[in-house]
């Protein structure tokens, strides 16, 4: 079963706006303290927004809908193990009484059934540079379920123009939220244009609802640039990504060990900058996404 947490619980059940989080980007994504820094910080700017946080992570078993400090401590400890999982390792962490941190993939079928709508990240997976075989289950557990991701795009480290494409061809609904280009996490611009637009959360409100109630539809990407004093320019970050891709075919990684390597990789590389974009960048998601849950709400 899941388990909700009741704060999580009495939220859903009066119809008060809920935002889930999930645990790859602290368990995974970030260093240590910067992760478990992080990890509150969404929490706390959720709530600053009238909203319940629901950190998502499987621990000891237990499907966890809303994680408490202490849970959130030992998701950030990198002397406790919590192994990746995306959605189809989800029910063998479960059954075998693992921990596990969730990635969107497991976090947004989780969060779906639990029945919160909207969901904050940093960055999406996708279809990655060199190996199009290599596409992240985020696209497709995307497609499935009717959640809301707000991020800054997908990773930068991705291959841009396959991913989008992916998500074209799994009806995956691309929002750009005040923009018209595809944000990629650092930064906000990518050369790759978007079809849709919104320019408030009621606007992005009325397209889920729609999308959802009426039509009986999936996902969708809420495409959110990160904050221009934290953005970084292209010309740089493609420098590190191609630094990042070297190292990683150099050790041979690759599959689920490479996106945590290459962000690990371009972290080191940036002297700290790229995890103080990300960290920005993933705030400002968590308050988007709370202001579009609070006018969901309104309209259900
Ligand atoms: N964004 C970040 N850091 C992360 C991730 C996203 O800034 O660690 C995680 C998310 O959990 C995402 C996962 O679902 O990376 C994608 O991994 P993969 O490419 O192996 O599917
Ligand atoms: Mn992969």
């Amino acid at each position: 079963m899941i388990e909700i947490a009741e704060e999580v619980r009495d939220a859903l059940a009066e119809g008060a706006p809920v935002v889930a989080l999930e645990s790859t980007i602290i368990a995974h994504g970030l260093p240590y303290p910067e992760n478990l820094k992080l990890g509150k910080a969404l929490e706390a700017e959720i709530r600053s927004q009238g909203a319940v946080p629901a950190t998502i992570a499987v621990v000891d078993g237990r499907a966890c809908v809303g994680l408490d400090t202490a849970g959130l401590e030992s998701l950030a400890n990198p002397e406790i193990h919590f192994a990746k999982a995306g959605a189809a390792d989800s029910s063998v962490v479960i059954a075998k009484k693992a921990c596990a941190a969730t990635t969107v993939s497991a976090t947004s079928s989780l969060a779906a059934a639990a029945g919160i709508r909207l969901f904050a990240t940093g960055g999406i997976g996708g279809v990655h540079r060199g190996d199009p075989s290599d596409v992240s289950a985020d696209l497709l557990s995307l497609s499935r379920v009717p959640v809301a991701v707000v991020s800054a795009g997908p990773k930068a480290i991705l291959d841009l123009p396959r991913t989008v494409e992916a998500l074209e061809s799994l009806a995956v609904l691309v929002l750009g939220y005040g923009c018209d280009e595809l944000p990629a996490s650092y930064c906000r611009d990518s050369g790759i244009s978007l079809e849709h637009r919104v320019d408030s959360a009621q606007q992005a409100a009325e397209v889920l609802h729609t999308r959802w109630q009426l039509l009986d539809q999936g996902g969708v990407l809420v495409a959110n640039p990160a904050p221009e004093e934290v953005a970084m320019p292209r010309e740089l970050v493609e420098q590190w990504i191609e630094k990042a891709h070297a190292a990683a075919e150099s050790a041979g990684i690759s599959r689920k060990a490479l996106t945590p390597f290459l962000l690990q990789f371009i972290a080191k590389v940036s002297g700290g900058d790229a995890v103080a974009t990300n960290c920005a960048l993933a705030l400002n998601n968590a308050k988007v996404a709370a202001q579009i849950a609070a006018a969901y709400c309104n309209l259900v």
